[in-house]
């Protein structure tokens, strides 16, 4: 079987705590990606994502609740996947480290590669950090503590006897792979910093434990487990069916993008490949790192409890879809950007209750008032077909890169453009003047412009695409598929429409004590 998926990937997140906005920025920016492809691409498409649940620190989280980590994970996977509802996030497969199929795929990598001599013991000895399940040495260390800054937390003296992945013997290698394939990391800052790793040469990882429980056992040794980054990369395999379904496997595989945030590069770019390269599996397309999300300057972080925004609160403020466009709107994927309230409704404002929002009302209300709400015919001429195609391209062109914010840029700059044709057309103009053919025109060309902004949103914001798109009578998934449905002039004459209700009221901002 060849492949013939469209494959994308999020992290797995830690399930030692609840979501907030920086997980769903991740996974937002997935399923936007899946729902272009779904709509453009030409196979199928398959979104993975899901939840690292092994390791001490959830464990720990556990046991501070006094329940066992089955039972705490088990509840608490539950509100992962409620928060991906709420946000319109469409997942494939919902992968848990613990699923029974995840655990014994696991170990038999594990067992491939100690069987290769790439998993070999020795003895450790370092320092490590419990909470970030990570060994330091020394020079990195702060005042005798961790040097995560979200961490600081005293590091304790570990010395055991271990098994090492030979992850130096594959520096030359994963050099090679960079330089013949320089676009494989993104974004470029992402790529400099993972060279300049591999320049400085690679050491051997550790990936067994003796002291954590929580944990899948090394394949016959009672006393150690597997280290938890080890057991989690191997996900995005194992969910597809390695090594136990190759047929489906093959049809997913080489996965087309890792979407990540920039502080797990190396574990994706470095430890990943290295273990796909003893494997003998072809690597994954791209990694794509996003830069993090901060809250008057610190990052949205579990650890960092007055830095959280949630999901749950940016919602009940903007909306679904206002949130999934505030996130992308704002700055370029794979940079770091501040979110705060004023700046928010200020864009939600602009952007959506007075651009687009009125803009959709606008057209179906002279829509309703000159012609019955029923679309007029045209006499075919355009004035705005050229303008739409070319940012149809421009938008297949940007989500092509992941440039989100391009994307939103080139649908906002048709928004305006059709906002801009009432202005010059004045509608209410021709209908005083009894200038039918040309208030047909005008008429026509609106409708067909707002069915193109619905189809052209629809990854970002699907619910508005649908209130829209169902409100010029269309029926199905907005925009399924782009290259028949956005061919100018394709919405028939006679269509009813309705008027939907305001897709985005206006907010006020809030005052600083609130
Ligand atoms: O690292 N801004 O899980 P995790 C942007 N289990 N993105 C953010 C963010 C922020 N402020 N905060 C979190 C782990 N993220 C491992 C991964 S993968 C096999 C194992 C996003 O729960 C970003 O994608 O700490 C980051 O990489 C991920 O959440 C970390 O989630």
């Amino acid at each position: 079987m060849a492949k013939d998926t469209y494959y994308l990937t999020t992290p797995l997140y830690y399930t030692n705590s609840t979501p907030h906005i920086g997980h769903a920025y991740s996974t937002i920016a997935a399923d936007i990606l899946a729902r272009f492809k779904h709509v453009t691409g030409t196979g199928r498409v398959w979104f993975l994502t899901g939840t690292d649940e092994h390791a001490q620190k959830i464990a720990d989280a556990a046991a501070a609740q006094g329940k066992t980590p089955k039972a705490f994970v088990d509840e608490i996977v539950e509100r992962w996947k409620a928060q991906w509802r709420l946000l319109g996030i469409e997942f494939d497969q919902f992968i848990r480290t613990t699923d029974p199929e995840h655990e014994a795929a696991v170990q038999s990598i594990f067992e491939t590669l100690r069987h290769r001599g790439d998993i070999v013991p020795g003895k450790y000895e370092g320092w490590y950090c419990r909470t970030d399940e990570t060994f330091w040495v020394e020079s990195k260390l702060i005042d005798g503590r961790c040097p995560n800054p979200e961490c600081g937390r005293p590091v304790e003296w570990v010395s055991e006897d271990a098994l090492f992945f030979k992850l130096s013997a594959y520096r030359d290698r994963l050099l090679e792979h960079f330089r013949a394939h320089p676009n494989w990391v993104r974004p470029q800052s992402a790529y400099n910093e993972m060279m300049a790793i591999l320049e400085g040469g690679l050491e051997d990882l550790c990936v067994s434990r003796s002291s954590v429980e929580w944990a899948i056992p090394v394949p016959g040794d009672d006393t150690r487990t597997i280290y938890v980054w080890f057991d989690a990369i191997c996900n995005y395999a194992t969910a597809a069916g390695y090594p136990h379904d190759m047929a489906r496997f093959e049809t997913l595989w080489p996965a087309d993008v890792h979407l990540i945030g920039k502080e797990i590069a190396r574990f994706h770019t470095i430890i990943w490949p290295a273990i796909l390269m003893g494997l003998g599996v072809p690597l994954p397309r791209l990694v794509f790192a996003n830069g993090w999300i901060t809250n008057e300057g610190l990052k949205i972080s579990k650890s960092i409890k007055e830095s959280i925004i949630t999901g749950d609160e940016m919602v009940e403020r903007f909306g679904v879809d206002g949130t999934r466009y505030l996130l992308f709107a704002q700055a370029q994927f794979g940079t770091d950007f501040s979110l705060s309230d004023e700046g928010m409704s200020r864009r939600y404002n602009a952007d959506l209750a007075n651009d687009l929002g009125n803009l959709v009302q606008r057209t179906l209300s002279m829509l309703a008032r000159y012609r019955g709400g029923v679309v007029p015919q045209s006499s075919g001429v355009s004035t705005l077909a050229a303008g739409f195609e070319s940012a149809r391209d421009a938008v297949a062109a940007a989500l092509g890169e992941l440039d989100y914010r391009g994307a939103l840029a080139a649908i906002w700059e048709r928004v305006g453009a059709l906002n801009l044709h009432v202005e010059k057309t004045k509608p209410w103009e021709l209908a005083k003047r009894n200038e039918d053919a040309r208030l047909s025109d005008v008429l026509y060309e609106l409708c067909e412009g707002v069915r193109w902004i619905a189809a052209l949103i629809y990854p970002f914001m699907p619910f508005s695409a649908a209130a829209m798109w169902s409100a010029l009578g269309q029926r199905g998934v907005p925009g399924d598929r782009w290259e028949t449905q956005l061919i100018w002039g394709t919405l028939p004459h006679g269509t009813t429409t309705t008027i939907p209700p305001p897709l985005f009221p206006r907010i006020e901002a809030q005052d600083a004590a609130s």
